[in-house]
Parts: C-alpha cells; sequence; structure tokens
C-alpha cells in the first residue's frame, strides 16, 4: 500500500532499514557483505536503523575487545564519519549490547518498540520477538534474560564462561524449534493488533525476527497499516529503503 499523500517527492532524505544479519566471525562472507554495505549503500542514507539480531549473539560489551568485532565497529565509525546516523535496537540475540559497544561504534541504542515520524508519516520499529507470544517457553526464557538483576548475575561471570552458557542456550534453542510450529514461531496477530492500538495506528510497522520477509496489509479497527517484515542476512544482505519513491525492499547482491 502507498500512502501517496505522505511520501510525495518533497521527501529528501533516505531511511535504511535493515535487521537479523547474525554477523559471527564463523560467515565472513556476510561481515563482508555487510562491510560492503556500510561503504556503500548506507553511506547515501540519512539514517540506519538496525532493528536487532546484529549479531548471532552478544555475550557483554568487553566482547569490544575481539578483532572481528573491532572490524565491525571501523565500519560503523567511518560510516557515521559521513554524517549518516545509525539507530540500533536490541534483538533477542544481541540485548546485552550496551554503551560500550555503542560509544566505539557511533551509534544510538533505542527502545524496542520505537515509533519514527517522518513528515507526517508515523513508521512504528521492533525487532518482533516479543509478539511470537504463542511461543510460550521462549516467552518465559526472554522473561527471564531481559530482568536487570539476571543481567547483572550473567555479566558478573567471566567473558568465557558466559560464552559457553550461550552455546548451551543455542543448541537447546535449535532443538526446539526444530518441532515448533511455523505459526507457534511467527507473531501472534492479536499481539500485532494490540501494538498497533497502543501506538494508534501507525501507517507502517517494520520488524524482523521472524527471517519472513513479506509486506502484509492490515486493517486493525478500519485504520490501514503496512507491515514491513525484514529478511535475514543468512544467505543474501537486503535492506528496507523510504525515500521520495516511498518503501521498497532491495536485495544486494549474493
Ligand atoms: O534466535 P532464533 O530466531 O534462532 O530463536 C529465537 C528463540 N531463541 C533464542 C535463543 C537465541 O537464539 C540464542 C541465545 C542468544 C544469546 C543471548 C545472550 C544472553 C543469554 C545467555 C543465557 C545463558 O532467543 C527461540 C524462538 C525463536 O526465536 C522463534 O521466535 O522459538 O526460542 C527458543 O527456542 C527458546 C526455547 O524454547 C527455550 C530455551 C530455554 C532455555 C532455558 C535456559 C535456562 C537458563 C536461562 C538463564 C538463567
Ligand atoms: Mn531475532
Amino acid at each position: 500500500m502507498t500512502h501517496p499523500t505522505k511520501t510525495g517527492p518533497n521527501l529528501s532524505e533516505t531511511y535504511l532499514f535493515i535487521s537479523d544479519l547474525h554477523l559471527c566471525a564463523c560467515r565472513p562472507h556476510i561481515t563482508q557483505a555487510f562491510l560492503n554495505f556500510l561503504a556503500n549503500d548506507a553511506t547515501k542514507a540519512h539514517s540506519l536503523y538496525i532493528l536487532g539480531d546484529l549479531f548471532e549473539y552478544w555475550a557483554g560489551d568487553d566482547a569490544v575487545e575481539d578483532v572481528f568485532i573491532q572490524k565491525v565497529i571501523k565500519g560503523f565509525r567511518t560510516l557515521a564519519k559521513t554524517g549518516v546516523r545509525i539507530y540500533l535496537m536490541h534483538g533477542n540475540r544481541d540485548f546485552l549490547i550496551a554503551d560500550a559497544f555503542c560509544d566505539a561504534a557511533n551509534i544510538r541504542l533505542i527502545q524496542d518498540p520505537t515509533l519514527l515520524v517522518v513528515r507526517d508519516l508515523r513508521i512504528l520499529l521492533s525487532h518482533g520477538d516479543a509478539l511470537c507470544t504463542d511461543d510460550h517457553a521462549y516467552q518465559k526464557f526472554r522473561r527471564q534474560v531481559r530482568s536487570d538483576e539476571w543481567q547483572r548475575q550473567f555479566l558478573a561471570q567471566p567473558l568465557a564462561i558466559r560464552k559457553q552458557q550461550i552455546e548451551a542456550i543455542r543448541l537447546r534453542s535449535e532443538r526446539e524449534k526444530s518441532i515448533k510450529s511455523m505459526q507457534i514461531m511467527d507473531v501472534n496477530s492479536d499481539a500485532v493488533d494490540t501494538l498497533m492500538r497502543v501506538y494508534q495506528y501507525p501507517d507502517i510497522f517494520i520488524h524482523g525476527h521472524t527471517h519472513r520477509p513479506y509486506q502484509h496489509q492490515l486493517i486493525v479497527d478500519n485504520q490501514a497499516i503496512t507491515r514491513w517484515v525484514l529478511g535475514d542476512w543468512y544467505e543474501q544482505g537486503s535492506y528496507l529503503v523510504y525515500d521520495a519513491s516511498g518503501f521498497k525492499n532491495i536485495a544486494l547482491n549474493p
């Protein structure tokens, strides 16, 4: 759906949205694709929004010393120097990212959800995992690991121990995902509708997490809302662009 009165030629800036890159030293071609994206396509943007799961996992900000992380930080800093504003939202895999990483990378951390207003277009941004309310095991886990007390205790442990614990969770998560239905692992439509009401029916809702890129047209309480689901970067990079011609999904060369 287009919003002709709201996406006219008056919009001179370009906004980019990405999520679920799952960057990891174990996938060097994706890291390179991302660094290329930062050095090329992203330089044309006014703002870049990363809607969670930038990293495969984040064990704590003491990981910034890592050579691989330093490479990513350098890519962000170079982009930020060109004047592009970079915003990052936590995902379910990197919610422990804190100020040390963001300051080093010249990135601003934003809350999940965040309402972005461009001219008079209201764009709601989220990672999306909080909307998977049918996935009770995951939501229980989420409540636990998002508590301040749990995070304080977890982060008090040495990095190597934290990484070991994360590996155990990752294994269990993969095992459990293999027997969960696709429906359980998708966003719950009532949860989406509720969020749309809370934010008074944004024009656009953008999220990731499910790795099921699509443009959905919703009607919630007679209000039209476009829900964009962003793709992951496992096989190929992609981004959603918003500029004078509206919204468009762009796939990067593999
Ligand atoms: O990420 P994705 O899309 O593959 O899967 C998610 C849900 N899984 C997760 C786990 C992460 O993938 C891996 C861990 C990331 C690191 C976090 C850093 C700090 C935590 C360290 C903990 C020691 O988010 C998956 C959903 C799927 O999305 C679709 O929505 O289904 O959820 C699961 O599979 C979770 C299991 O169902 C339940 C796991 C229970 C683990 C209990 C461990 C108890 C210890 C907790 C700490 C006190
Ligand atoms: Mn996710």
